[in-house]
């Protein structure tokens, strides 16, 4: 037999380790400093006149969205800095003016490139044009877009079964290009749609719909504004949504109470300045956060279900605490709550936190008197095996306080790309929507599939088990996003196929199915012209409101395509024209497509005119206090057990973070310069009593395993730091460390992988 040709492309770069400094972590975030340094960057990457036209121009009413996080825009914003350090490394980063094309492509091959570290791969720039690598080749040759379609359409055909197609989608897609792959892959009749979500917020989803009836969080910022009492948990929002602080700030010059729940003491919460004020920059900031519970790694729910059995107690005093008029009203399974809280021993539940008595008493003393009450949360509960229920315990204190559907209390799962929620509402998702079906039916003219499809665990398991052959994807890099590197390599390498319509290099462009397609794609910032008219996008923010986006700025060469024309012009080659959706029209007229999701998504209505200017707030149940979509029409307490992560004596729980200086698997530098880490990604913070017992210094070189199913898995190579984490805890940076997460080791409910509780060890290199 002949033997198959591989490639010889590895998922890591040589380790190598680029010069640590270490400095004291930052007390303040985004001040004066914090804007300098993102201008330095922006204006280094894009050029003086363009950072200028398109820093003013981000967030603003006719502007484009910044393609960072998904925070919402201020009802006012500023005329200008609606931006952030980290809004602007991700525009710079996008807009810079360093390009690659074919002449690149055939000077370097993807063998000789793999040997780059993200970092590097990513600093080579913008792609130019379409490319093709083709089947037993290892350079990328120039392929035009009329070819690159036929052989998609071509492709597509020859599967014996739809289901052998897998289209991913990463957040940073539009609601139109996201509505015509979504409408595209059930025309060829596949739910198979696994999508970052899956990874991310997944379990908010899970628990919030069971909750509420809705998955998505139910405050606006105006909400946040008033509240009386703000959690913010498992969530760094100085680096990762630096705009969420100005809403806290007001919240707190209001009289709010901001109290933070995370293992770290994350800078910006414990102390931020308003690039926006001057006053503040020169007063140098004040804390954000008036109490901080350093809580140890997946004990939330035993602090949730603390809280609730105080609230109880202090409620059996005085049966003020309780809204009870709310519970009797609107809220089911209250006697299963109370039954099942007597069933636990405050003084356990208190122990396994790590947390301090007296400190926990002030949250739930503030709890007792308040009831505008919000909860934020991000990844720091959303990626663990118990997740679900974790987030469940949480809105559970919401209940009982009844800060649900009025204004200034609710939900706040703060999402993460820019566009995951609107991907999400347009209709990318693995599951079956009877409603959206029975529309596109009567809107779309087709019949779009019943059976489910499969989520990000199951995109790879089908791969690696060959049972798919065609792997697209919208964005994203999915070989260094999902869990377990070396397992969804081969799975993706197991393709005939694989496409990815993308903006800038990343390893996903180099493991690769046995023909692969890098087709570039516009960046929100650039002017998106199509028969002579310029077009614009929508997007759908953290809190549910949807905005135009325009961008400004020259595309980055004469051969790029938009998102949705992409999309269209491969369905209309593929249906030859023959379909009951007008794909040609749909790929150059973006109102049309609006008008399609108008008709097609709930809540989505007269889009074209509302999402000017400010833009329209989709509808939302919870907001309403509206719970008639659920069981007897009531709000859903749940009851949900206290679950521990059992360790071996020489284990620790790893989560694995974001460094301020990426995003997602997007590197833009070496430094997290607010956890004091300078020109270095391969370290691990640790705490030092774990130190001392491992005889680990500062510096010192280790290796980090885990061990699941008697399978062994490591990242080599990371640097101690001795840092203020909770004993038994560690830290350390993603994509890195997804090595050491295995393919099945998932949140119960929602699949979201276990990156925030890797059960590890840790031994030193000598
Ligand atoms: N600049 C920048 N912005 C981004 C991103 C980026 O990479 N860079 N990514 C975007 C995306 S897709 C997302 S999803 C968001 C992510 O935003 P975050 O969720 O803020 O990101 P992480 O770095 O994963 O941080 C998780 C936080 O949870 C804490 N944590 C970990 N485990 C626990 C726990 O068991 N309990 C509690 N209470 N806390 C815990 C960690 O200490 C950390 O502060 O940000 C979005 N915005
Ligand atoms: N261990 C661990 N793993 C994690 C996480 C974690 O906390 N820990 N977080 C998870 C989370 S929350 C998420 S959301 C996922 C993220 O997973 P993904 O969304 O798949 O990954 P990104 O790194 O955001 O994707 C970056 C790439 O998107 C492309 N891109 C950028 N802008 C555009 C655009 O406008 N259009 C198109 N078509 N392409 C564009 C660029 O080529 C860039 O290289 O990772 C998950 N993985
Ligand atoms: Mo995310």
């Amino acid at each position: 037999m002949k033997k198959e040709f591989t490639r010889k492309v590895s998922i890591t770069s040589d380790i190598k380790f680029t010069g640590l400094e270490l400095k004291e972590p930052m007390r303040t975030a985004a001040g004066v400093h914090g804007v300098t340094e993102a201008l330095k960057h922006t204006f280094k990457e894009m050029g003086v006149v363009n950072a200028t036209k398109a820093l003013f121009d981000m967030n603003q009413e006719d502007g484009f969205r910044c393609p960072s996080c998904a925070w919402p825009v201020p009802e006012n914003p500023s005329k200008i800095a609606e931006y952030c350090e980290n809004g602007a490394k991700a525009l710079a980063d996008e807009a810079t003016r360093v390009h690659i094309g074919a002449k690149f492509f055939s000077k370097y091959s993807v063998e000789e490139l793999a040997k780059h570290s993200d970092y590097e791969l990513n600093k080579l720039g913008r792609i130019t044009e379409p490319l093709v690598l083709k089947e037993g080749k290892v350079h990328y040759e120039p392929i035009s877009w009329e070819a690159a379609y036929q052989l998609m359409a071509k492709e597509l055909k020859a599967l014996d079964h739809p289901d052998e197609a897998i289209f991913y989608t990463s957040g940073r897609s539009s609601n139109e290009a996201a509505f015509l792959y979504g409408m595209f892959a059930r025309a060829l009749g596949t739910n198979n749609m696994p999508d970052c979500s899956n990874m991310c917020h997944e379990s908010s989803g899970k628990a919030l719909s069971k909750m509420l009836g809705i998955g998505k969080g139910s405050v606006t910022i105006d909400d946040l504004h008033g509240a009386e009492v703000v959690l913010v948990v498992g969530q760094n929002p100085g680096t990762n949504h630096p705009r969420m602080l100005s809403a806290l700030e007001k919240c707190k010059q209001n009289g709010g109470k901001i109290v933070s729940i995370n293992p770290l003491a994350e800078t910006g919460l414990v102390n931020f300045k308003n690039p926006q004020k001057v006053a503040d920059m020169l007063s140098g900031g004040r804390n954000i956060s008036d109490i901080h519970l350093p809580i140890k790694i997946n004990t939330d729910i035993a602090l949730a279900k603390y809280i609730l059995k105080r609230l109880k107690e202090l409620d059996a005093e005085t049966n003020t605490v309780f809204d009870h008029e709310f519970i009797a009203n609107k809220v089911a399974n209250y006697d299963e709550l109370i039954t099942d809280l007597d069933k636990y021993n405050n003084e356990q539940l208190l122990a396994q936190t790590g947390l301090d008595k007296e400190n926990v008493e002030e949250v739930v003393q503030l709890l007792a008197k308040n009831s505008k009450i919000i909860i934020c949360w991000a990844m720091g509960i959303t990626q663990h095996k118990n997740a679900v229920p974790t987030i469940q315990e949480y809105v559970n204190i919401l209940l009982v306080k009844g800060a649900i559907g009025k204004p200034h209390a609710g939900t706040c799962p703060v999402r993460g790309h820019s566009n995951v929620q609107g991907d999400r509402s347009v209709g990318i998702q693995h599951f079956v929507d009877e409603g959206l079906n029975n529309r596109i039916k009567e809107h779309l003219g087709f019949d779009a599939p019943t059976k489910r499809g499969v989520d990000v665990v199951e995109a790879i398991q089908t791969m690696y088990k060959k049972k798919a052959k065609i792997f697209v994807c919208l964005g994203g890099n999915f070989v260094m996003a999902a869990s377990d590197t070396v397992y969804t390599a081969k799975a993706v390498s197991n393709c005939h196929l694989t496409v990815q319509i993308s903006t800038k290099l990343n390893r996903s462009h180099l493991i690769t199915g046995k023909t692969a397609l890098l087709l570039p794609t516009f960046g929100r910032s650039e002017k998106d012209i199509q028969n002579g008219k310029q077009q614009y996008l929508t997007m759908e923010s953290s809190t549910g409101k949807v905005r135009q986006s325009k961008g400004l700025l020259k595309p980055a060469s004469g051969n790029l395509k938009s998102e949705p024309e992409i999309i269209a012009e491969v369905a209309n080659t593929y249906f030859d024209g023959n379909h009951s959706m007008d794909w040609k029209t749909l790929a150059h007229d973006y109102n049309a497509i609006r008008e399609l999701i108008d008709k097609t998504v709930k809540g989505f209505d007269k889009t074209n005119e509302r999402s000017k200017g400010h833009g329209y707030y989709l509808p939302n149940n919870a907001r309403a206090g509206d719970f008639s979509n659920l069981p007897n029409g009531k709000a859903q307490l749940t009851i949900n057990p206290v679950t521990r992560i059992s360790l071996n004596k020489d284990e620790l729980i790893l989560m694995t973070i974001r460094s301020h200086d990426q995003f997602n698997t997007t590197i833009y530098g070496l430094h997290d310069r607010y956890r004091g880490i300078h020109n270095e990604r391969r370290v691990v913070f640790m705490n030092k009593a774990d130190m001392k017992l491992r005889n680990l210094e500062k510096r010192s070189v280790v290796n980090l395993h885990s061990d699941y199913d008697g399978k062994k898995r490591t990242a080599e190579k990371f640097l101690v730091i001795p840092y203020d984490i909770p004993q038994g805890n560690a830290a350390a940076y993603f994509p890195e460390t997804n090595v050491l997460v295995p393919i099945d080791q998932f949140a119960d409910d929602s699949q979201t992988p276990i990156s925030k509780s890797i059960r590890i060890t840790i031994a030193e290199v000598m």
